[in-house]
Order: structure tokens, then C-alpha cells, then sequence
């Protein structure tokens, strides 16, 4: 048997001091997109006019200009069924110079559309067909009212997921990987709107709660938080564990942090690896995860706090 659980991706971020001269781009949207697809994208910004290029970092993922629309910079991402998964930077390069990075994500699993108004617990957005990708912006769905009445700005948005008992659901939220500047945390509450977890980050500022359900919740109170316009998306998946005690996996930070191309770290001088060294990541208790899976409590989680 399935209970009902509501997820809350609440949303604060800093604002960002426009640049109107230089070309800006501050968001892409959608900002996840899957192998194989054709999307018809906006880039979202400032200076943009007269763009003559697209550049895409990485692997797998190509832009090509469309027609000029009334919002934003139109483009067809165009990604590559073998495309690898992760972050890409794109810039658009103008007569006025090239702008900062954006980016957009390749992942694989499905995604879907988060729908406001949904600031309020009874009218939260359903989540099924796990593991998905949920899309969302921190920008639209504001009742004017009650934003005029706050006089925050505030964005909230309700997820309502089923959870078997015993069962472990990993929540993820992407915002600052995908350098958007909104700083989200999660709230998860049962049915009666008892908090059952928080989580303000696990990646960098992005948070990530994994929550084993001993129980069903009921409908939860509504919280609110600052936002500034941003996109972010939450990422909902089920954990199977191979056996009592073993420890998700996950790499916490990487050391050393930046190398380059066709170079062992070493040979780079200033990154800190040992000649002809291979970069290497490390876990949550810094142990190499180069050559085989290490099990790791993940970074962040003994800030966070649970309830069952
Ligand atoms: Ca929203
Ligand atoms: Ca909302």
C-alpha cells in the first residue's frame, strides 16, 4: 500500500545586478534536456540582440539560432542520443561581445512540468512514474495579492508523492548546478503536516534529502520562502539497497578541482595532484573514489534533520 507525501521545494535566492551594455544570459529554458531529443529552447536575458552564434561546452549537444520571439533568444538545442549526462555552458556570442555562461542539463530520465499555482499543499503538483525530472521556475504562479500582502516575493512549490512504507525516495533539487541563482531547500511532511525532514543542501546549495517512509503523511501546512526569478528542478527517484547497512554512494567533492585537456593533473603546476597522477574524486570521509565505489554518508546530511 502507497501513502501520499508532500514535497516542497521552497525558494530564496540573492539577486543579481543586471548588466544592460554586456550581453547577459541568465537563464535557459528548458534547463534539462534528454539524449536523442530536438528542443525548442529560450535563453533568457539581456544584450542579446543581433546574436550571430551559439556555443555549446562539451560533448553531444549542438544550438542553432531560430527565429527572434517576443521573450528571450529562441534556439533549437539539438542533443545526441549518445550524448554524455551533466552540465553544458552555453554563451551566445553579439556584436557587443559574448555573455557569461548559462547552462543546460542532459539527463536521462523523463521529465515533467511543475504546475502553478501550487504555493499551497492542497494544491500540490503530483509526481507518478518514478524515477522522473520535475522543471520548475521560481518566477510565475505568484498571486498578486498575496505576493502584494507579503511583500516578499515568495514562491513555494508542493509536490505530492506516493511512498510505499519502507520504501526510500531520494529528492534532488538542481539550482546552482545549472547556475541559477535561487538558493531552494526541501520540506518534507506527512499527510498531517508533520515535518518529517528538512534539507538546505547536499550539493553545494543544492539539497538532496534520501528519506525512508515508516509511515503515511497527511496534507501539510503551506511554508513560504524569498525568491528571486530562477529555474531549478527536482529530481525524484527510488533507492534499492543491496543489503541492511550499506551506504548510498556519493561523491561529496573532488580534489584537485579544475586540469587539463590530454594532462594528468600533475604535469599542471599549481593543481595539487602528484605527476602523472590521473584526477581523482574523493568521498564525503576523503577517500579516493578512483578504481572502485566507496559507500559515503552524503555531505551535508549531518546538518539536516529527520523525524519518523
Ligand atoms: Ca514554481
Ligand atoms: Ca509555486
Amino acid at each position: 500500500m502507497r501513502f501520499p507525501v508532500l514535497i516542497a521545494a521552497l525558494l530564496c535566492a540573492v539577486p543579481v545586478a543586471a548588466q544592460a551594455q554586456r550581453p547577459s544570459l541568465a537563464a535557459v529554458w528548458p534547463p534539462v534536456c534528454r539524449p536523442g531529443a530536438k528542443v525548442q529552447a529560450t535563453l533568457e536575458g539581456s544584450g542579446l540582440e543581433g546574436a550571430t552564434q551559439v556555443l555549446v561546452s562539451g560533448q553531444g549537444v549542438t544550438a542553432e539560432l531560430a527565429s527572434p520571439g517576443p521573450e528571450g533568444l529562441p534556439v533549437t538545442l539539438i542533443v545526441a542520443p549518445d550524448a554524455p549526462p551533466g552540465s553544458r555552458e552555453i554563451r551566445v556570442v553579439t556584436p557587443k561581445g559574448m555573455s557569461p555562461p548559462g547552462c543546460v542539463w542532459v539527463g536521462p530520465l523523463p521529465h515533467v512540468a511543475e504546475r502553478e499555482p501550487n504555493d499551497q499543499p492542497e494544491k500540490a503538483t503530483p509526481i507518478e512514474g518514478l524515477p522522473v525530472t520535475v522543471i520548475g521556475r521560481a518566477d510565475t504562479g505568484y498571486d498578486p495579492e498575496r505576493r502584494k500582502a507579503n511583500q516578499r516575493g515568495e514562491d513555494v512549490d508542493w509536490f505530492l508523492v506516493k511512498a510505499a512504507a519502507g520504501e526510500t525516495l531520494v529528492f534532488d533539487v538542481t539550482a546552482a548546478r545549472i547556475c541559477s541563482p535561487i538558493d531552494p531547500f526541501l520540506e518534507l511532511r506527512d499527510e498531517e503536516g508533520r515535518l518529517l525532514a528538512i534539507a538546505t543542501e547536499g550539493f553545494e546549495r543544492d539539497p538532496r534529502l534520501a528519506y525512508t517512509f515508516k509511515r503515511g503523511g497527511r496534507l501539510p501546512p503551506a511554508g513560504a520562502r524569498h525568491n528571486v526569478p530562477g529555474r531549478s528542478w527536482l529530481r525524484v527517484c527510488r533507492e534499492h539497497r543491496a543489503a541492511a547497512g550499506h551506504h548510498r554512494p556519493l561523491p561529496a567533492r573532488w580534489t584537485p578541482w579544475r586540469g587539463s585537456r590530454g594532462l594528468a593533473c600533475g604535469d599542471e603546476p599549481g593543481c595539487g595532484g602528484k605527476p602523472g597522477h590521473p584526477v581523482a574524486g574523493r568521498d564525503a570521509a576523503g577517500r579516493p573514489l578512483v578504481g572502485g565505489a566507496h559507500g559515503g554518508r552524503p555531505h551535508g546530511a549531518a546538518r539536516g534533520r529527520h523525524r519518523q
